[in-house]
């Protein structure tokens, strides 16, 4: 390619990020009440900046090839920083590697903007392999948490298998989002941990946290649900009693596994909670989001679960690298009652809902519960018909 190309497609690639970037999104108008949703993906694959992907010398990179291109941007962890909305997005390369990155938003709905460079996380003793799906908890002791999934090849793997891993919780810390110290991974009896959360406050003057206890990297086996236990201090985090506060049910969306999402918002009636379901069908796994509230003083005693899910995939969210997937890991509540809800599709892309607390705390009090069973959820149904019909 000659020089003069070079730099013209180089124009042509800036402009087409800026534009991307600076895009306004748009709210739909097919709410359902509960939140509504919005036409734009927040972040995508094509959001990370030009740099981290090309190498833009025309003396190494003639062609201007992506060299090292970005997969996809997907399942972020979220907090509202210096009026800033943060979002910590998990980054996965075309090699596979994830990475974790700093993307930031005055107004939590479009114009986010990648920080310069990924973050540098620091590995423990036993290095990552790979590490997703953080969650951002502002704890009570002044300290901004990371909490995610570490990855490691299972070491007893039989010969051959090179996909068995195990996954584990990772937890780090930092005040600004750039400088990160690590802390010992979490100890717990289970051998497999994903979807780990940290209470923003302390109980009964420990950390709490909210686990996902599985036999098996994929499949929960006897295990599952969403998990609970105290740790005396967060330097080296062990967990010795854990127990069940959500269980897996049968033909509920969360038959096969369910996690806790981001860590709860604290409101005046309990501890709101966003977590994801799946079941198995004939297409595979089905990923959706649903909700519950949990004590005030208790956050392990669950108060109110409505039935059914409160956010499945649609149109474009439902394909992807992992298709049918949403999975969220990140919300904001703000001041003025707004909350920004950061869900990822099909493992490919990241998305905003906005509700207000008020709206969830009403859907979550007055949604049914799973009435488990076809004649119940008629009957729930017919109470509602009944009602309207007096009213229409
Ligand atoms: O691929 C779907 C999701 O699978 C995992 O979630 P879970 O542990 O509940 O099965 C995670 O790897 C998540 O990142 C991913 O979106």
């Amino acid at each position: 390619m000659k020089k003069k190309e070079f730099n013209q497609r180089l124009a042509y690639l800036i402009t087409k990020h800026e534009k991307l970037v600076n895009r306004k999104n748009k709210k739909l108008k097919n709410s359902n009440g509960i939140y509504e949703r919005y036409k734009y993906p927040v972040l995508t694959a094509d959001h990370t900046p030009l740099q981290w992907r090309y190498d833009l010398d025309y003396n190494t990179n003639p062609y201007l090839m992506e060299r090292m291109g970005i997969n996809a941007v997907f399942n972020a962890g979220a907090i509202e920083l210096n009026n800033k909305i943060c979002m910590i997005t998990r980054v996965e390369g075309w090699d596979r590697k994830s990475f974790f990155a700093v993307a930031e938003s005055s107004n939590g709905i479009d114009h986010f903007r990648f920080r310069d460079y990924p973050i540098v996380m620091p590995e423990t003793d036993d290095p990552d392999v790979n590490v997703y799906d953080m969650r951002l908890i502002l704890h009570q002791d002044g300290w901004i948490y990371g909490v995610f999934c570490t990855e490691r090849k299972d070491p007893n793997a039989p010969p051959g298998d090179l996909s068995s891993a195990i996954a584990q919780c990772g937890i780090a810390r930092t005040r600004d989002l750039d400088t990160w110290e690590r802390l010992d991974d979490l100890k717990t009896a289970s051998p497999q941990q994903r979807n780990c959360v940290l209470h923003p406050e302390f109980v009964n003057g420990k950390y709490a946290f909210y686990t996902r206890p599985q036999d098996d990297f994929i499949q929960a086996g006897k295990g599952g649900g969403i998990g609970w236990g105290l740790a005396d201090k967060i330097e080296h985090a062990v967990i010795k009693k854990e127990k069940i506060i959500d269980e897996r049910l049968y033909h509920t969306i969360k038959e096969s596994k369910n996690g806790q999402g981001p860590a709860p918002i604290k409101t005046k009636e309990g501890w709101l909670h966003l977590a994801h379901g799946v079941r198995g069908c004939a297409a595979g796994l089905r990923y959706v989001l649903y909700m519950f509230i949990t004590d005030l003083a208790h956050p392990d005693k669950v108060i109110k679960k409505p039935g059914g899910y409160f956010l499945a995939p649609q149109g474009q969210e439902r394909i992807g690298d992992v298709s049918n997937v949403v999975f969220s890991n990140g919300w904001v509540a703000r001041k003025d009652g707004t909350v920004f809800i950061y869900y990822g599709s099909s493992d490919t892309r990241m998305h905003v809902a906005t509700s207000t607390i008020d709206r969830l705390l009403d859907y979550v009090k007055n949604t049914p519960e799973d009435g488990l069973r076809s004649a119940t959820c008629v009957e729930q149904r017919i109470k509602l018909i009944q009602k309207n019909h007096a009213l229409v």
